[in-house]
């Protein structure tokens, strides 16, 4: 394993078997179990998968090397084996070249050494020891027992060097997209962000701030190793139907295009009613429209024969988005930067897109280099083939941030405060209401823009015992949130949040 390991910092750290095979199980985990796994280990669900994975290889490691002392050869044979579902993983995912398969066909053959090495010491071989005298003679005709913690103990250490070197490669190649992150200067927007109202951040204590930091906003990808692009060498290419003059740029040449700054909520739809999956940050980059519009690109509602852009990353993903949407004057963007900052690695660096009032999955490609127009009847997208829609505009949604759940606030004046979202179209109306009784409105934090998320708060006179507060919120065409549940398998989860307290 940690040959391959090493091997793959030669190649590349995804080609990894751990990692290939933890990418193969993520691709075809059906949706379902997906959600589950984001449910309950959150942003850990990697961290649970490749632990898994090495546990799982611990207990087979150990069978082979069972199965070894009587069939050296069928031994082998698995570890051979284990080595071609890591070669096949690595080759066969999205972006997948045949070089992939190497790390995991070095490091088979090395654990296939490493097993004649270490079964040979524990079982008389075919031909007589070179010396008897070393032999510790067991009642079960004998074995090597020095010669086999001399062996183990140099596979363990010779193991721990290879996994150390190959750490130290991987690193020090991510250098130069480090170094690339750091030198970037971001450019004054030529269009600056419509002002904040001051009212638009409530500042009640246990409600999301109205700009989520960096370091909070939600993180949800297929990538087990997040791809670091050196933004010296990322491009960007447009190309596919009807596009009359297909462009590759540079982020040299979208900096110097029109930079616009805008406040957009960006959604996940996997989120949960009352869940975590969404954050608003101020984003800065370019209008992905313009791009287009000097590629030749016409929407169809201007005869353009293509309605579905398929943006492709680094890593494989890829994300289908209506053209007509990206281009009906919302400010669809390429980003660069995130509140202040060039995107952190883990949020894209050095380019994504963010389309305001559409799901993540449909919209918000990270570590994006390619754009190709096609229509939603020639191509599905990653997530749509795996039972999610092809179109998601964000549903209309409200979550309780305070009280939390199970709090036993005291009785008297309760603030009771959340955050309200239908991007796009905004929000124009958030109620509460308690144990099923009447809906009382909230008051609203003042608008930022429609695309962004609004803050809210009502002031319960909270009595003592047990009671079950609920939200729901009405967008800016007066459309109010469904209360019928719904998961979030195909479009998105519907229903009303609610949040049961105790009050002393
Ligand atoms: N390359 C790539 N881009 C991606 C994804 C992904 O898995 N790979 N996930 C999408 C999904 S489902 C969502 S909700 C958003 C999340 O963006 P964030 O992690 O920056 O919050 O990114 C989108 N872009
Ligand atoms: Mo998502």
């Amino acid at each position: 394993m940690a040959v391959a390991e090493l091997a793959a910092a030669l190649v590349r750290p995804e080609a990894g078997p751990v990692t290939a095979v933890g990418s193969a199980v993520i691709d075809r985990t059906p949706p379902a179990v997906r959600d589950f796994a984001v449910r309950n280990f959150g942003t850990a669900d990697k961290l649970v998968l490749q632990l898994g994975i090495l546990v799982l290889l611990a207990f087979l490691a150990m069978a082979i090397g069972v199965l070894a002392l009587r069939h050296r050869r069928m031994g082998s044979a698995a570890v051979l084996v284990l080595g071609l579902v890591g070669a096949v993983a690595a080759a066969g995912r999205p972006e997948g070249v045949p070089a992939d398969a190497l790390p995991s066909v070095v490091g088979a053959a090395v654990g296939v050494a490493v097993l004649y090495l270490l079964v040979g010491r524990l079982v008389p071989g075919p031909r007589p020891a070179a010396s008897a005298v070393e032999r510790d003679k067991g009642a079960d005709g004998g074995f090597d027992r020095r010669g086999f913690v001399v062996a183990a103990t140099a596979t363990t250490a010779a193991s721990a060097g290879a996994g150390l070197l190959g750490r130290r490669l991987t690193s020090s190649v991510q250098a130069g997209a480090s170094a690339s992150r750091r030198a970037l200067v971001l450019p004054a927007p030529r269009s600056a962000a419509p002002a904040r109202p001051p009212g638009a951040d409530l500042r009640i204590r246990g409600l999301s701030p109205f700009i989520t930091p960096n370091k909070d906003f939600y993180r949800v990808d297929t990538a087990l190793v997040v791809p670091r692009v050196d933004a010296g060498t990322w491009r960007l290419r447009i190309h596919g139907r009807g596009v009359a003059r297909p462009v590759t740029i540079g982020l040299r040449d979208l900096l110097h295009r029109e930079v616009i700054e805008r406040d957009i909520t960006l959604a996940c739809v996997s989120n949960e009613v009352g869940g975590p999956l969404v954050g608003n940050a101020r984003w800065l980059g370019v209008r992905l429209a313009d791009l287009l519009r000097d590629a030749g690109v016409r929407p169809p509602s201007k005869g353009g024969p293509a309605d579905q852009i398929v943006a492709r990353s680094v890593d494989g993903m890829t994300i289908g988005t209506p053209v007509e949407a990206v281009m009906d004057g919302r400010d669809a963007m390429l980003a660069f930067g995130m509140n202040g900052e060039p995107l952190p690695f883990e949020h894209g660096f050095p380019v994504r897109m963010v389309v305001p009032g559409l799901y993540g999955y449909v919209s918000a490609c990270k570590w994006i280099e390619d754009i190709e127009l096609t229509t939603f009847a020639a191509y599905d997208a990653y997530w749509v083939r795996r039972s999610w829609a092809q179109q998601a505009p964000v549903k209309t949604e409200s979550r309780i941030d305070t009280p939390r759940p199970f709090a036993s606030p005291k009785p008297g004046i309760v603030p009771v405060a959340g955050v309200a979202w239908a991007q796009h179209r905004g929000i124009s109306r958030v109620e509460v209401r308690v144990d099923g009784g009447k809906w009382h409105t909230a008051r609203l934090a003042a608008a930022d823009t429609r695309d962004t998320w609004r803050q809210w708060v009502w002031e319960w006179a909270a009595t003592s015992g047990r009671h079950t507060l609920e939200v729901r919120a009405t967008d800016g065409t007066g459309a109010t949130q469904t209360g019928a549940r719904a998961g979030t398998v195909p479009s998105g989860a519907t229903g009303w949040h609610s949040v049961v307290v105790d009050v002393p």
